[in-house]
This record gives C-alpha cells, sequence and structure tokens, in this order.
C-alpha cells in the first residue's frame, strides 16, 4: 500500500518534471470548471483520494451522493474496518461496521440495503459525519436553532449533532437560510462538507482509498424494449406542435396516469407498469400529490415517486414526474419546494432518458395565466434546465388545464415544452376541443397528461360516446394522452377491477368498464 502511494507520487512528479504541467497534480474534470463555487473543493478531495469521478472524466458535482458512498468514504478516512461477514452490496461490511458504532440507527439505512443506493438525506448525512468526526457534540438549542429557517422540517432525532454542525459552521444553509433536511446532498456539496470537517477537526492525515460512484440509479435503462419505448425512439423533442423522437418522426405516447401515489403505492410496481406496457402503453404518469397527505406534508412520497420512475424506465416506457397540485390551485403558493424539487430530480435523471417533468398538474382558483402560473413556470424551467437542459417540460393553465386562448395570447419562450389540456368526457365537451384546435393552429403544442372516462370528479358514467370522439379527436392531431387513473378507487374513473394482479398481466376481467375502453385504445 505505502509502496504503490510512493510510486504514484514519483510518478506524478516525474510528469510534473517532464512536463511542466502543474495541473498533472490536480484531476480535470471534464464538468468542473474553474469558477464554479465548488472548483477547489473537489479538487482537493479528489486530489487527497476521498472519492474519485467516473469513468468517462465527468465528477457530475449535481448529482446526489447515495448513503452508502458518504457513508463508505468517512468509514475509509477514519479507518474503520469493514465487516467482513457481510457480503453482497459492495459496501455490505463498511456499512454494517458504520451501524455498529452507532453512526445511524436501523431504520435510517437497515442492513437489508434497501436504502444504500438511494440519495442520502442531509439530515441523516450530517449526523454520520458528526458521529465520525466530533468529539464534542454539545449545542444551545436556541443559539442553533434560530439559524436554519426550516427548523421545524429538521427531524427531532437529528437535533443532537445537525445543531452542533451548525455550531461548529460546518453546514450553513441555502440562500434563503434553509437546511432542506430531507433533500438529498449533491456530490459537490458532500466534498463541502467533508471538507470542511477535516479542516474543523484538524484531520490532516487523509490516508484512503477514494470511493468510486456507483452508476446505479443513474445508468437506470430499459431492461425490456418496447415498440414506441424510449430504447427506439430516445431523446423526445418538440417540433413546431408535434412531438418528435431523437430521429425528429412524430410520436405519440399514450398511457396510464397513477392515482395519488400516497394513496396507491402499490399500483406503480414494476409488475404494473410492465402489465400496462404489455397491452401497448408507451408512457406512465406518476402524480404526486403536493397537498393531501402529498409531499409538502409528507417528503417521503418522493422515494415512492423515484421508484416509480425507475420502474417505469426499466420497462422502457417514459415517465411523467407530475408536481400534482390541486387544492393548492395556486402554484406559487410552493414555489420553493417544487424548485428544490425538480432541480433534485433533475439531478438524478438527466442523465437517463425518457423522464419527463409537468410541472404543475392543475392550476385553479382565483388566479391567471399571465400573473400566476406563466411566472411559476419562467422560474421552474429555467432551474430544471440548468440541470437537464435536453428535457422535455409539460406546462399546466388555470381552470384545471382548460385556459389555452390565455397560453395562445401569451405564450413561454422556451423550447421543448408542451401544454397540457386536461378533460373529463361526461363534463368537457366540444368547446374544448374546439379550444384545443385553435390553440394547435396557433402554434401551441398540447399534451393532454390526464383525462378521465368520467365527469371531472373522476365518478358519474362513464361516458363512452364522449370518449370516443375524445380519442378520435387526439388521434387526429396526433395528441399524446395519460388515463386517469391506475388504481382500483370505487369510482368510475378508475381503471382496475377490485382484486387485480399484475403477476401475470392484466387481462380484460382485470379491467373496469373503463379500464377496458382505455387499454383499447393504446395501440
Ligand atoms: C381525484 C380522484 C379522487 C380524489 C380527488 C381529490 O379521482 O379519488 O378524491 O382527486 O384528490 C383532476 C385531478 C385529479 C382528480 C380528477 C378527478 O387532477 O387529481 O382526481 N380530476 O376528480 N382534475 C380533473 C379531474
Amino acid at each position: 500500500m505505502k509502496k504503490i502511494k510512493l510510486t504514484a507520487v514519483l510518478l506524478i512528479f516525474i510528469f510534473t518534471l517532464t512536463t511542466g504541467c502543474i495541473s498533472a497534480a490536480g484531476k480535470d474534470f471534464t464538468d468542473v470548471k474553474e469558477g464554479a463555487w465548488y472548483y477547489s473543493t473537489v479538487r482537493e478531495m479528489t486530489e487527497k483520494g476521498i472519492l474519485s469521478g467516473y469513468n468517462d472524466g465527468s465528477f457530475k458535482p449535481d448529482t446526489p451522493i447515495t448513503s452508502a458512498e458518504f457513508t463508505v468514504i468517512l468509514c475509509r478516512i477514519r479507518s474503520v474496518q469493514p465487516e467482513s461477514s457481510q457480503t453482497g452490496h459492495w459496501a455490505a461490511g463498511y456499512m454494517q461496521s458504520a451501524l455498529d458504532m452507532g453512526w445511524y440507527d436501523y431504520d435510517e439505512n437497515p442492513p437489508t440495503g434497501e436504502k444504500y443506493d438511494l440519495p442520502i438525506q442531509r439530515q441523516l448525512a450530517v449526523k454520520i459525519l458528526m458521529k465520525a468526526f466530533a468529539n464534542d457534540l454539545s449545542y444551545d438549542y436556541n443559539t442553533e436553532s434560530a439559524k436554519i429557517k426550516d427548523f421545524s422540517a429538521l427531524s427531532g432525532r437529528y437535533y443532537d449533532t445537525v445543531l452542533p454542525a451548525y455550531k461548529a459552521g460546518i453546514v450553513g444553509g441555502d440562500d434563503k437560510g434553509n437546511f432542506n433536511p430531507t433533500s438529498s446532498l449533491t456530490r459537490a456539496e458532500a466534498c463541502t462538507v467533508i471538507k470542511k470537517a477535516l479542516d474543523k477537526f484538524g484531520v490532516t492525515d487523509v490516508n484512503t482509498e477514494p470511493v468510486t460512484p456507483t452508476e446505479s440509479y443513474e445508468t437506470a435503462a430499459p431492461v425490456v424494449s418496447r415498440s414506441g419505448g424510449i430504447s427506439v425512439n430516445g431523446t423526445l423533442s418538440v417540433k413546431g406542435t408535434q412531438l418528435c423522437n431523437e430521429k425528429g418522426e412524430a410520436v405519440v405516447l399514450k398511457g396510464m396516469s397513477s392515482h395519488g401515489i400516497q394513496w396507491f403505492p402499490q399500483f406503480v410496481t414494476k409488475d404494473y407498469i410492465k402489465a400496462v406496457g404489455d397491452r401497448g402503453a408507451n408512457v406512465m404518469r406518476f402524480a404526486m400529490y403536493t397537498e393531501e397527505s402529498g409531499y409538502t406534508q409528507n417528503n417521503s412520497v418522493k422515494s415512492t415517486l423515484t421508484a416509480a420512475v425507475d420502474n417505469a424506465i426499466q420497462n422502457d416506457m417514459y415517465a411523467i414526474i407530475d408536481w400534482h397540485i390541486l387544492s393548492d390551485g395556486d402554484p406559487m403558493k410552493h414555489i420553493d419546494e417544487a424548485e428544490a424539487f425538480f432541480k433534485e430530480m433533475a439531478a438524478r435523471y438527466k442523465d437517463t432518458k425518457g423522464v419527463i417533468y409537468e410541472i404543475c398538474n392543475e392550476p385553479n382558483g382565483n388566479i391567471t395565466w399571465s400573473g400566476n402560473v406563466k411566472p411559476y413556470a419562467e422560474r421552474i424551467i429555467p432551474a430544471i434546465r440548468s440541470i437537464d437542459p435536453d428535457s422535455l417540460i409539460l406546462v399546466g393553465n388555470p381552470q384545471w388545464c382548460q385556459d389555452l386562448d390565455n397560453v395562445v395570447a401569451d405564450r413561454l419562450s422556451f423550447d421543448n415544452i408542451m401544454y397540457t389540456c386536461h378533460f373529463y368526457a361526461g363534463t368537457h365537451t366540444q368547446w374544448l376541443r374546439d379550444r384545443v384546435a385553435n390553440a394547435v393552429s396557433n402554434g401551441i403544442p398540447v399534451f393532454v397528461s390526464e383525462w378521465g372516462t368520467s365527469d371531472a370528479s373522476g365518478n358519474g358514467g362513464v361516458f363512452p360516446d364522449e370518449t370516443q370522439k375524445w380519442i378520435d379527436f387526439m388521434s387526429s392531431y396526433n395528441i399524446s394522452w395519460c388515463n386517469w387513473s391506475l388504481c382500483d378507487k370505487n369510482e368510475t374513473s378508475a381503471a382496475l377491477a377490485q382484486g387485480s394482479n399484475a403477476s401475470d398481466g392484466l387481462s380484460d376481467n382485470e379491467l373496469s368498464q373503463s379500464g377496458k375502453i382505455v387499454f383499447g385504445c393504446f395501440k
């Protein structure tokens, strides 16, 4: 080990001598540019051998670091030996040691490993960091808690590590003073907090093997191939009003929307998504409610969402991440959470083909397109695009996505966006088709990201004749769509019959009356 190090140092020395190129001692990454706030820290941490970049020469500074990566880095810095009895996951031995030392509790990172490759939450990362480094965990509750604007979001079990970290100056907050305890930690941020801890606690002699990044979710790629799927159509873009595939050919997506994933996670499993794909669909939309026990009230629904998105991608189906505002009719109400959420999703999925961002389900209430929704979009779209530049983004509009006339009059100036129209066959009829036709003839690309065979309550009907008119209309305009919803709730818009089981596909008798109509239209 020592020998190898010495040889490496000698080689670098000789290289520096022969080329006169000082930067050979530091690591150059294709995506870590001078001027970036993390430039010198990332170089220092990688030079010290604490973590390394990707094989393609990138570092991916905005990608979340996983639980296993972060924990193993600290184990190695602290010369913690992996427990040899553990097998399976590459990090299992280290994770067991970290658990035994009390760096985290069983439920925070169960030894069964299901959380190892997920982005680590900031509050847990800081806990592990403090347990690994700090001897003195004293703090004054009032002084430190006052520094954290979103203190109420911090779980009480992290007070005794996060508050001392604030006291030590190891963590600050974002530009608004928020700690964002349950958000992920990017690789650049991980470098920064680790460097601060090393400096603060006077650790200079770091003798470690670098942690190589896991590619697990970044390479989330189709494992099956289906016609109309991601493997065939690739990255989508919008030409004129038409959705197109990577070759520039017109493409139409058809599939299902989930119901609220906080209530019906059992229908966004691999089996259900595969069964829908096997019936001819090529897209799934995942409705992550922001209220009604959804994301702003319970962040953990995010992991249901990312698991669902990964299931769709692996099934070669496009995945729509739907920020499902509904009872909160003004998208501005949760714009800060939306921005942080979409940045995290963009970082997670920027290298994955097939993820579509729907930034606000259905604006409604006493709001306007130009006064509320458009300014919201003008903040969220650039936030996503700064990380995932070629993404397709769907934008809602007032009156539950029927306000297309105002969109026509005052459109957004971004490429690769589509405007959503939502209809329920028992409520919205020819007048709304006329609006869509008018919008399209004015150059507005339309995506029907949600529609139902019922009335607008999700119940009543079904209305097969009016549904058929809409199906014909969308098909004549090449409009893509998702139907509400893939669940077995006792309401007519639900596509599944009670007692369905998707492990061997979905047969017609596992579908509701609505489901039979909709599944018959995928191909
Ligand atoms: C409905 C569900 C229903 C739920 C209700 C409130 O079908 O079970 O109780 O939301 O959460 C929409 C919304 C969509 C609605 C659907 C039917 O996007 O969330 O789902 N609908 O009312 N817009 C128009 C209709």
